[in-house]
């Protein structure tokens, strides 16, 4: 499908089942809905709609195996792999106004919810029960239910919660064939074959729409304390985190370099943690009551001279200005067009992934600036590599491009993953390879095949066409 003369057309299709008003096509809303927060892919959607039930939902996407439409999910749009972008003429479909709670259920702990909701409203509402939504990010805010469910995503508590896939008790979604299948019903325990639920969840889109979820919520956590670490050599990082979790657990274990660090000051115009910078920093969060374990910790990983300096919250407010150190990367870097990666190994492979990372970004990168950071207690590494001022765009994700089989094939040696939490998206469906091999990625195909037997569903996203 491609736009131009089409695009009245293919609004008149659209208006056999939406109202006029919940069908846009001003250049603004192309503008905003067709993307994510990827900057690198054109945006041309031909129209964005907004449905409010599941029956226009599945309407829809009967419409498009019978007319030829293509169609994109649309949620929070805070992607960093172009999973949502619309790039060729597709219809957007913004869950925006499927954004209720329907209900919550004490007994089973599960909260029915539309797509639409924003992560955070979710979080706040477990609050309300005296209970918890565990599963955090930067982008909660903003995120929607419908598209962490789409990338299964992860953030910052892994290594305690896990990730989305671990809280869906239950998804109702939408097939590309324009089904509505129920799949688990919130149930604890169902052994009666193959469980399509754990298929929709990190389908990127490409099977169906999920339009509604049930989410499991778990106790409210007892209050936490950060602490902020400075080390000067990456190969000491693991070990940190040995000598803390064989005296407690930890619910985050993050960490970034001064690079990142020195960005987020300046963007949001803080302090630093505490005077001496150090080459790395470990951002560790705890239970309270294990406070003086973690102390004890920390005469440890000083004494073995892993650490050279840190610094522990007294206060939620100074807990969360920790956070802000590194939750803030992601946006004081935007600026400058990162060419995102978002690798994974197994944790006890991270040492030595690390090594040849570190050798790979000396060897390809060596003008340029790369910022670590991630989630390296549960083997996630971000790292992004930051567009020097005068190379646009185009020429710079061209030759990061060219340089990312290196990266992977780095990742390929130690059994890892291309894309840990972010996606394939459009960004790294021409390295899936590296990670799935060719048997599993006919077997995808033939599964998409059958959901989505026209091929509707998020055309070009995870496998190519
Ligand atoms: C995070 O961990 C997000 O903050 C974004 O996954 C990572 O910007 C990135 O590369
Ligand atoms: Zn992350």
């Amino acid at each position: 499908m491609r736009l131009g003369r089409q695009v009245p057309r293919i609004v008149e299709q659209l208006h056999t089942v939406f109202p006029a008003k919940r069908v846009k096509t001003t250049p603004q809303v192309l503008a905003t809905w067709g993307g994510d927060w990827t900057r690198s892919f054109p945006i041309a959607p031909s129209a964005v709609v907004f449905p409010e039930t599941i029956q226009e939902v599945a309407a829809l996407t009967k419409l498009a195996n019978e007319a030829g439409l293509q169609l994109v999910p649309s949620g929070g749009r805070t992607g960093l792999s172009g999973g949502a972008v619309a790039s060729h003429g597709e219809v957007v479909v913004s869950f925006e106004r499927m954004n209720r709670i329907l209900g919550f259920d004490a007994a089973d702990r599960v909260v029915r919810c539309q797509a639409g909701v924003v992560t955070q409203a979710l979080q706040a509402y477990a609050a309300e029960q005296g209970l918890c939504y565990p599963v955090d990010f930067a982008s909660s805010g903003t995120s929607q239910i419908g598209g962490n469910v789409a990338t299964n995503a992860g953030g910052i508590k892994v290594i305690r919660y896990g990730l989305t896939r671990d809280w869906i008790a239950g998804l109702t979604v939408v097939t590309g064939a324009g089904d509505v299948l129920e799949l688990n019903r919130g149930l604890v325990k169902n052994a009666t074959g193959y469980d399509l639920r754990h298929l929709f969840i990190g389908a990127e889109g490409t099977l169906g729409f999920v339009v509604e979820a049930d989410v499991r919520l778990t106790e409210a956590p007892p209050p936490s304390r950060v602490m902020v670490l400075g080390l000067d050599r990456f190969a000491d990082i693991l070990k940190v985190l040995a000598a803390f979790q064989s005296r407690l657990t930890l619910s985050a274990f993050e960490f970034f370099s001064e690079l990142a660090l020195g960005k987020v000051l300046a963007h949001r115009q803080l302090t630093r943690p505490f005077e001496k910078p150090a080459a790395f920093y470990a951002l560790l969060e705890f239970d309270a009551a294990a406070e003086e374990a973690a102390l004890a910790a920390f005469e440890d990983v000083l004494a073995a001279g892993w650490v050279g300096d840190g610094v522990a919250s007294r206060s939620d407010a100074q807990a969360a200005s920790l956070w802000a150190l590194r939750e803030g990367i992601t946006e004081s870097i935007a600026a400058e067009t990162p060419y995102k990666n978002d690798l994974a190994v197994r944790v006890s492979a991270v040492p030595a992934f690390l090594d040849d990372v570190d050798q790979l970004v000396a060897e390809h990168y060596p003008d340029w600036q790369v910022c670590w950071f991630g989630h390296i207690g549960d083997g996630n590494l971000h790292l992004n590599i930051l567009k020097p001022a005068g190379l646009s765009v185009d020429a710079f994700y061209r030759r990061c491009h060219g340089i990312s089989p290196n990266l992977f094939e780095a990742v390929r040696k130690r059994g890892g993953s291309i894309s840990a939490e972010h996606g394939v998206g459009l960004l790294k469906r021409d390295f899936l390879s590296y990670t799935r091999s060719g048997a599993e990625i006919d077997i995808m195909r033939a599964v998409k095949k059958v959901l989505d037997p026209n091929g509707v569903m998020n055309p070009g996203k995870l496998l190519a066409d």
